[in-house]
């Protein structure tokens, strides 16, 4: 049995993280049939969805010079830059075409100020704007959350940390996610999971 104080929470699993798209995840894909699963067993389901402007500050393409996967000082701190992506209403922006969305009672979009990248769900990358997704989990009472998608080191990573620290009972099924994995970004995440307090399972 499942109580409704559960949601399962389905990170960016979108066709530019997918293989063909603009910044693959390798074997995104392969998770589909499992959070498809994942939506019939827990009571609620939340996507996110990664939905940048054109000239998205994270996107290497908009500083001259500059190359994927390099970093830059932004104000609120370091930012990884990465390929053009999700760039909003484009196909690499869609869902992937297997993932269900119709179970979903949320599709929440985040990344779309030009000048702030948000990799979590909870909050953009300046640590203090909300998105409003814990407002809206708190209003209907969502206590314990299960994470999937992609990335694991990046959007799954940060969501579920910044999930731990407002309070929730966190986990992230990890066979349901598949990583980047950009200079040992992958054990970092998982060591910074684990010391806020996130389960990780199978
Ligand atoms: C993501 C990099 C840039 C993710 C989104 O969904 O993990 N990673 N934008
Ligand atoms: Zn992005």
């Amino acid at each position: 049995m499942t109580s409704p104080c559960e949601a399962l929470i389905v990170i960016d699993v979108q066709n530019d993280f997918c293989p063909g798209g603009a910044l693959a995840v390798p074997g995104g894909d392969e998770i589909i049939p499992r959070i498809n699963a994942l939506m019939q067993e827990l009571p609620v389901t939340v996507l996110t969805q990664d939905w940048h402007p054109g000239d998205h500050s994270s996107f290497a393409s908009n500083h001259p010079g500059a190359e994927p996967f390099g970093q830059i000082e932004m104000p609120y701190g370091p930012q990884t830059l990465w390929p053009d992506h999700c760039i909003w209403g484009s196909e690499g922006a869609a869902f992937h075409p297997a993932l269900h969305i119709d179970p979903a009672d949320l599709i929440l979009r985040k990344g779309f100020r030009a000048g702030v990248d948000s990799y979590s769900a909870f909050f953009e990358n300046d640590k203090v704007t909300r998105t409003g997704l814990d407002g809206y989990l708190r209003e209907r009472g969502i206590t314990d959350l299960t994470f999937t998608g992609l990335a694991l080191d990046f959007c799954v990573g940060w969501s579920a940390i910044d999930a731990a620290k407002l309070g929730y009972k966190v986990r992230v099924l990890e066979g349901a996610c598949r990583a980047i994995d950009l200079n040992g970004s992958l054990a970092a995440a998982r060591e910074a999971m684990r010391a806020a307090g996130v389960t990780l399972e199978a």
